[in-house]
């Protein structure tokens, strides 16, 4: 191949793989679009942290006042693995984990409703008092409905019972699951698995993650295609839930 072919095939594949990306990342970006309101019904229940001790029946379709769909906590900024805050103590962690509790201190009670709710009832996105952490059934507006979903949970404390013990947001469950190292957060060299939302190792989450993701998009078990590295939500399907999860790290990196 000539050079200068060579250079216009490599500036072609790279118009190519940024192409990509811009669309991915608009998908990205928008992980709360087409969800509809707070029953549940109309997406595959893929919650597998299912926001109850592990044994009860997951909720499939309709969950009224009941448990987070992945996609609901991916919408409200909650980590949609673990079903609980790592501490008792408020405020001190990066992620809330437990949807109806918003200080993460592993009780749902009137400080969680003021904080919730306190002046944003009857707010809509685009309103500066609008907070999507608050809009429990992910329609874009704070109404009784969504102060319904939590009424279910107030005086109720949730257990951890997913451990993380390398604290990088993945439970040990899912690791396993993945194959990545749950005492690791971070890769120490491109064969060290060790955070799951960085595919190739690399300690970056980019667009050549998101794209090592084209092949096996939409497989599911026992399709040859297949493989659990990919299911990051653990349910046994590659999909777009499991690229929102790794888009919530696009642009972010680790330190091994
Ligand atoms: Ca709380
Ligand atoms: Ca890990
Ligand atoms: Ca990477
Ligand atoms: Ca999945």
């Amino acid at each position: 191949m000539t050079a200068r072919k060579a250079g216009r095939l490599i500036g072609m594949t790279i118009i190519g793989v940024v192409a990509f990306g811009m669309a991915l990342w608009v998908a990205l970006g928008q992980p709360g679009i087409g969800l509809g309101s707070g029953s549940g019904t109309g997406y595959r229940d893929s919650d597998l942290d299912s926001n109850v001790p592990p044994g009860y029946t997951q909720c499939k379709g309709t969950c009224p006042g009941g448990y987070f769909d992945d996609n609901i906590e991916l919408f409200l900024g909650t980590n949609p693995l673990d079903p609980c805050a790592n501490t008792t103590t408020a405020n001190d962690e990066a992620d809330d984990k437990w949807p109806p509790d918003f200080n993460d201190d592993r009780t749902a009670n009137v400080l969680d409703v003021i904080m919730a709710f306190g002046d944003r009832m009857d707010t809509c996105q685009g309103n500066p008092q609008y907070l999507r952490r608050s809009d429990l059934n992910a329609d874009t507006c704070i109404t009784q409905a969504d102060a319904d979903i939590f009424r279910p949970y107030l005086l109720t404390t949730c257990q951890e019972l997913f451990p993380d013990p390398d604290n990088d947001a993945f439970p040990t469950m899912y690791e396993v699951a993945m194959g990545t190292d749950p005492a690791d957060a971070c890769p120490d060299n491109p064969n060290d698995a060790a955070w799951p939302p960085d595919i190739n190792n690399d300690t970056t989450v980019n667009v050549l993650d998101a794209l090592l993701f084209s092949p096996v998009l939409n497989q599911c078990w026992p399709s040859s295609l297949y493989n659990p590295r990919f299911d990051i939500n653990a349910d046994r399907c590659i999909d777009q839930t499991d690229m929102y999860i790794v888009g919530k790290y696009m642009l972010t990196n680790c330190t091994p």
